[in-house]
């Protein structure tokens, strides 16, 4: 299996995590978010939003650290990443939305890059990132 990430990426680290909790090995491949190598033609050619994580393995190429990880926990299902009853299944992937689909995106590099574009300054621009993790991390905390 390969895991094409970046050390820094959140979301990449939520694959490793996974994938160490399943005591997988991948092979990992490194794209130097700052540089812009997730934008490199070959590495669109894999995953067109030009986002890390990437993994490809057994004839698959998939996209969205939330679908990788269920999908490692369906193909490689011991030990198991989501409790077994329906609400208690329900409540981990809220948990873990919240990060994924309400916190991380408004403050990635892509949406930073955007914000500077437009001419929010540079301290408004930090600021937007801290309130966006701010928010999400507080309600993860209640
Ligand atoms: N929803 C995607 C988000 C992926 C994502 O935003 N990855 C960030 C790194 S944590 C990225 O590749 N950013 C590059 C950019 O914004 O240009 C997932 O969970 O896989």
């Amino acid at each position: 299996m390969k895991l094409h990430g970046y050390f820094r990426s959140s979301a990449s680290y939520r694959v490793r995590i996974a994938l160490n909790l399943k005591g997988l090995s991948a092979e990992h491949l490194s794209h130097h978010l700052r540089k812009g190598e997730q934008r490199a033609a070959d590495y669109l050619a894999i995953n067109p939003q030009g986002f890390v994580p990437t993994v490809q393995g057994d004839g698959a190429n998939l996209t969205q650290s939330l679908a990788i990880i269920e999908w490692l926990d369906e193909t490689h299902p011991e030990p198991p990443l989501l409790p077994k009853e329906p609400l208690r299944r329900a409540r981990v992937r809220a948990f873990a939305q919240v990060i994924a689909c309400d916190t991380h995106p408004i403050q990635n590099l892509k949406i930073l890059a955007r914000l500077r574009e437009l001419g929010l300054p540079e301290e408004k621009v930090t600021e937007w990132a801290a309130w966006a993790n701010r928010e999400g991390l507080a309600a993860c905390e209640k």
